[in-house]
């Protein structure tokens, strides 16, 4: 390890500036003008990406009908340190094109069946080794700690990616909060179990619901961990994972859990969801990796949906300055 150099994203050298920093730098002088979020024909390869996110965000699409009270949140102050090296996937795009095999396997249909489910009232369950197991409203909960806007690296073990604006709470700091025991090494999340809201919850009875997945505690207290409420500045939808999913944008998305009822804090690594489904192609760790082929398809490129554009895949997914400390060779070379 001695002789990895630790570079954090925000000391890349300028030539290594990525156009994102152009974007941001136009969003803030665009902010002093008070233009921001004006839908204007700017030239450049970000305009499509800043003119789908204003109009987004001016026509509120894909939002739920938010409760007036969620309005406060948004839009959360911009972690400056994440910058995409591409730009930001259309809001629309994004919102129909989904995995949440609690609704149907086909990702262009979630979005046509989620109209049942209802996110609130929700409440989350912190339970296991912690000092004061509890259950609390999930607005309470998403106020409780400070919120920031991410940018940040979307990538499907299925070799598709994004790049959206998520909100939410670094875990490190929801973490502390839930104030696990010092025997806790993982936390766990189970998902919510409604077959009434979710069709394939009733039809696809072959599947051990509701979906569970889990951490290390050491990945959950990374600073890029993410509990995240909403997506393009509001509450996520319900196919992005509405009320509360986790982000871990260095991992496969399917350890990026929605529709979170209950975190469980553990002295024993948790059973997940795809491992138990399939367990020679889906690990625990699960870590973006180019040079470990899923059994059925190579990782070495991805697709970015919307567009199309391939683009080699990077270890963690672009966030090994942040992440491979945590790691051994072992887990870096092999489907773990
Ligand atoms: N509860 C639950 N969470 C889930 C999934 C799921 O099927 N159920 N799919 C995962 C997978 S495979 C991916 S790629 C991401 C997709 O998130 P998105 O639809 O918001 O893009 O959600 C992850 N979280
Ligand atoms: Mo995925």
């Amino acid at each position: 390890m001695a002789n990895i150099l630790r570079r954090r994203g925000w000391e890349i050298p300028e030539r290594e500036a990525t156009p994102e920093s152009v974007y941001l730098e136009r969003r803030r002088f665009l902010k002093t003008l008070g233009l921001a979020g004006a839908s204007l024909a700017l030239g450049g390869a970000f305009a499509g990406a800043d003119r789908a996110l204003a109009a987004a965000r001016a026509a509120g699409a894909g939002a739920p009908k938010a409760a007036p009270a969620a309005k406060a949140l948004y839009p959360a102050k911009r972690n400056p340190q994440f910058k995409l090296d591409r730009p930001l996937t259309d809001e629309k795009v994004a919102a129909a094109y989904n995995n949440y095999y609690e609704f149907t396997e086909q990702k262009e249909n979630v979005i046509k069946v989620v109209d049942k489910f209802k996110p609130r009232p929700w409440t989350v369950e912190i339970a296991g080794l912690v000092s004061k197991p509890r259950t609390i409203d999930v607005d309470q909960l998403i106020r409780a700690l400070p919120a920031e806007e991410r940018l940040y690296r979307h990538r499907c073990v299925e070799a598709w990616a994004m790049a959206v604006p998520w909100t939410g709470i670094p875990m490190r700091a929801f973490v502390k909060w839930a104030q696990p025991l010092s025997s806790a090494k993982y936390v766990r999340t189970v998902s919510f179990l409604r077959p009434d809201e979710a069709p394939n919850q009733a039809h696809a009875t072959w599947y051990k619901w509701p979906y569970y997945e889990g951490l290390r505690l050491d990945e959950a207290t990374n600073e890029l961990a993410l509990v995240t409420f909403g997506i393009y500045g509001h509450d996520l939808p319900t196919q992005h994972g509405a009320p509360l999913r986790i982000v871990t944008p260095w991992k496969y998305g399917y350890k990026s859990a929605k529709g979170i009822v209950k975190f469980e804090f553990t002295d024993k690594q948790p059973a997940t969801f795809w491992h138990d489904v399939a367990p020679d192609e889906y690990g625990f760790l699960s870590n973006v990796n180019p040079k470990v082929p899923h059994p059925r398809w190579s990782q070495a490129t991805e697709h970015m949906i919307g567009t199309g554009e391939i683009r080699p895949t990077q270890a963690y997914n672009g966030y090994a300055a942040w992440v491979m400390e945590m790691y051994d060779e072992k887990s870096r070379t092999f489907r773990s």
